[in-house]
């Protein structure tokens, strides 16, 4: 049984629905199988024609799959979630589905790279405009619209300057001119924030981030109004075979019971990484949005409940001697993606925003020698002393 009542952590724990009904197990069956048998030849006809419910085929949907997408559905308050093979397929298919050849949407310009290079290189395929603003400022989003486009795109915390975009201002534009909001919630994840109760009409995850948590998996997820969800399913993530696979799915199930407690922990580790960063006299600038000198510290307090895991910095001496630090890290790993347990080093204008031109990298904020922290679990005096001695070795 479920109680409403429930705060986030139990419900995290206990809300995907019970035990196996068959044998008691407490952690959900796996169902890796690629196909499901028909009871007869009318049982398949009945399930093609949507007049039967059950299980075909594994793209189309899969029992473990279909547990992931409760548990999500139900933690970020939306109707319906989907889920995908990465976070890519999931912004992909979302944009496939809310615009057709001749329109387009709006996005906010600081974004984690790989959706720019889609942008950049599968929209113009398909005919889809796409204009990227300062969404840090409402009204170049509001000029931006016009009579053919159908989504606004925000990241908010953005990937990698972990700007703060203000959703509830975002919604009432978006509104007012008849468009859908679309939040990518990766940063956030559900715990710190819930987009749909400030007025987004669809939420996105990599899930391959802080829903798993681990980092052994690639997955993404929407959310949203029970009609686009299912517009999304069977007008085009079925057709494209964007699916999750059922180990992945059940990986993400596993991953979200400690979602409150592993952010928790990031949010603590992280702010105390901010305060070391902030005063030490080989850093230049520090970006984490729980630093009063955040530009958008006020508005991340009204709209998160605590500041995330994610990180930016920049060294004195800018590049080169970031390079030098990143090589000199001995517990903190070199590796693209974040929200894993391990704390990642990475430098986004040289990898994970290489899409980006440097007319580009400047215009949003990403500065060549910008450091990104993704701050994980592990004891906060063997991060700070890591990153203490790697400081100490420029
Ligand atoms: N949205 C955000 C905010 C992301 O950070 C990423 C991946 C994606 C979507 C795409 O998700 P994926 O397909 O990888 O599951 N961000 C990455 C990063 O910063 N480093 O490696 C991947």
């Amino acid at each position: 049984m479920i109680k409403k009542s429930w705060g986030f952590a139990t419900l995290a724990v206990h809300g995907s629905g019970g035990h196996d009904p068959l044998t008691g197990a407490i952690s959900p069956p796996i169902y890796q199988s690629s196909t499901f048998a028909f009871n007869d030849s009318q049982h398949g006809a009945d399930l093609f024609a949507g007049t039967a419910k059950g299980y075909i085929y594994s793209r189309i949907l899969n029992p473990t799959q279909e547990a992931l997408e409760r548990e999500m559905a139900f933690l970020e308050k939306g109707e319906v979630a989907l889920a995908f093979g990465s976070g890519m397929a999931a912004i992909t298919v979302a944009t496939m589905t809310l615009c057709n050849s001749g329109e387009n949407f709006i996005s906010s310009r600081t974004i984690y790279g790989g959706t720019h290079a889609m942008y950049l290189k599968v929209l113009p395929r398909l005919n889809i405009g796409v204009t990227e603003v300062d969404a840090t400022d409402l009204n170049q989003i509001e000029d931006a619209i016009d009579e053919k486009t159908r989504f606004l795109f925000i990241e908010t915390p953005a990937n990698p300057t972990i700007e703060i975009i203000d959703i509830k201002g975002c919604a009432e534009i978006a509104h007012r001119k008849g468009i859908k909001l679309v939040v990518d919630n990766t940063f956030a994840t559900p715990y710190l924030q819930q987009p749909l109760t400030m007025g987004a009409d669809i939420v996105i995850h990599s899930a391959t981030k802080y829903i798993g948590g681990h980092g052994d998996t690639v997955a993404g997820i929407t959310v949203g109004p029970k009609t686009i969800m299912e517009e999304m399913r069977k007008g085009v993530a079925v057709d494209v075979g964007a699916c999750i696979s059922p180990f992945n799915a059940w990986l993400l199930l596993r991953g979200l019971k400690t979602l409150p407690v592993r952010m928790d922990r990031h949010c603590e580790n992280a702010t105390k990484v901010a305060q070391f960063l902030a005063f030490h006299p080989k850093v230049e600038r520090v970006w984490f949005p729980g630093l009063r000198t955040h530009p958008q510290h006020d508005l991340a307090k009204a709209q998160m409940d605590n500041f995330g895991g994610m990180i930016a910095f920049e060294i004195r001496g800018g590049l080169e001697e970031g390079k030098r630090m990143m090589d000199a890290v001995e517990l903190c790993t070199l590796a693209v993606s974040l929200g894993d347990c391990d704390t990642l080093i990475v430098h986004p204008a040289s990898t994970t925003h290489s899409s980006y031109s440097p007319e580009d990298l400047e215009a949003t904020g990403i500065s060549p020698g910008m450091i990104r922290l993704s701050v994980g679990v592990e004891d906060i005096e063997d991060i700070i002393d890591d990153l203490s001695q790697a400081l100490k070795k420029i």
